[in-house]
């Protein structure tokens, strides 16, 4: 398998700088490597072109750099779908979670029914209507739906991307009240960081693959590093306690692995700033890619 690296330094997305050094972070710790040593073939195509918000002089609206993360992200869905047409496999590095507006408008666009893992503290569920900040990065999974405004939904040229009920969100713990209503009444599965507790992380994974992998048209992995515990990935632009443990993490993607249902993966919501080990949160990452590209122990 030829694994294509594409980079996206976006922090637009959230209200803190620092994940637009997420890719360095990650690639410093020793992404390509690894993967070579898989015996996997590695192509890195560098990093999409994100401006930078100092730059920005006209920022307008409630929808923080609207203009910009959709121009982004209509660049990286296009870089993506290059990848896939190559029939290759798109390893995104994030960057902020808004990347993952594009990250599946190129994977949906080829491949039409596919399914939805998406890893996470947040539900990234809201819109306009509902957020709190703002940030985009929190509106990401919603517009993947089909849901908040065009700008967001309609890139690519078609909406919803995946349907409501492919999509899974697995480590939950952190929802605005509305964004929670709303969540509810969708046909998106959610297991909370509860649930993932009752049932094991095993089954609550076994469960999110015949969700998500149903038909057999395979499953992006969209995973924000936030999931996991502050204790073992400090450096997140929005930690939140009562995460995923070390092992947790990488089960959940051991079995992803095993399943054979990966067709495209993102790493997204690394801040090397709020790091308070080295680089140790783009390090887990490093060793999660490998887990979920079916990295065996034994
Ligand atoms: C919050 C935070 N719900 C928002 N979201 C985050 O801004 O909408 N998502 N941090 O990853
Ligand atoms: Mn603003
Ligand atoms: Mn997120
Ligand atoms: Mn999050």
């Amino acid at each position: 398998m030829v694994i294509e690296i594409i980079g996206v330094p976006m922090d637009l997305g959230a209200n803190r700088r620092g994940t637009d050094m997420g890719p360095s972070a990650i690639r410093y710790a020793g992404l390509s490597k690894a993967l070579r040593k898989m015996e996997l073939e590695v192509i890195d195509r560098g990093n999409i072109e994100i401006p930078v918000p100092e730059s920005i002089k006209t920022e307008n609206g409630n929808l923080h750099f609207l203009a910009e993360i959709s121009k982004a992200c209509e660049k990286l869905g296009n870089v993506v779908g290059g990848i896939l047409d190559r029939e290759n496999f798109p390893l995104i590095l994030g960057g902020d979670h808004s990347i993952a507006i594009g990250s599946i408008m190129g994977v949906a666009q080829k491949i039409p029914d596919i399914g939805l893992i998406w890893f996470d503290a947040h539900g990234d569920f809201n819109t306009l209507a509902t957020s709190e900040t703002g940030n985009i990065h929190g509106m990401s999974l919603a517009a993947a739906c089909g849901r908040g405004c065009s700008e967001l939904v309609g890139i690519g040229g078609f909406a919803p991307k995946i349907k409501e009920k492919k999509m899974v969100i697995i480590g939950v713990r952190d929802l605005d009240p509305e964004e929670k209503e709303k969540l509810k009444r969708s046909q998106v599965t959610v297991y909370s960081m509860k649930k993932i507790d009752e049932l094991g992380i095993a089954k609550v994974v076994e469960e999110a693959i015949r969700i998500a992998g149903r038909d057999g048209s395979g499953v992006h992995v969209s995973f924000d590093m936030d999931v996991v515990d502050p204790s073992i990935a400090s450096g997140v632009g929005t930690p939140v306690t009562g995460g995923l443990n070390y092992r947790e993490a990488h089960l959940a993607l051991e079995l992803i692995a095993e399943a054979n249902i990966l067709k495209s993966l993102e790493m997204v919501e690394v801040n090397p700033i709020e790091d308070k080990g080295g680089n140790s949160t783009a390090k887990l990452a490093v060793e999660l890619i490998t887990s979920a590209l079916g990295k065996r122990v034994f």
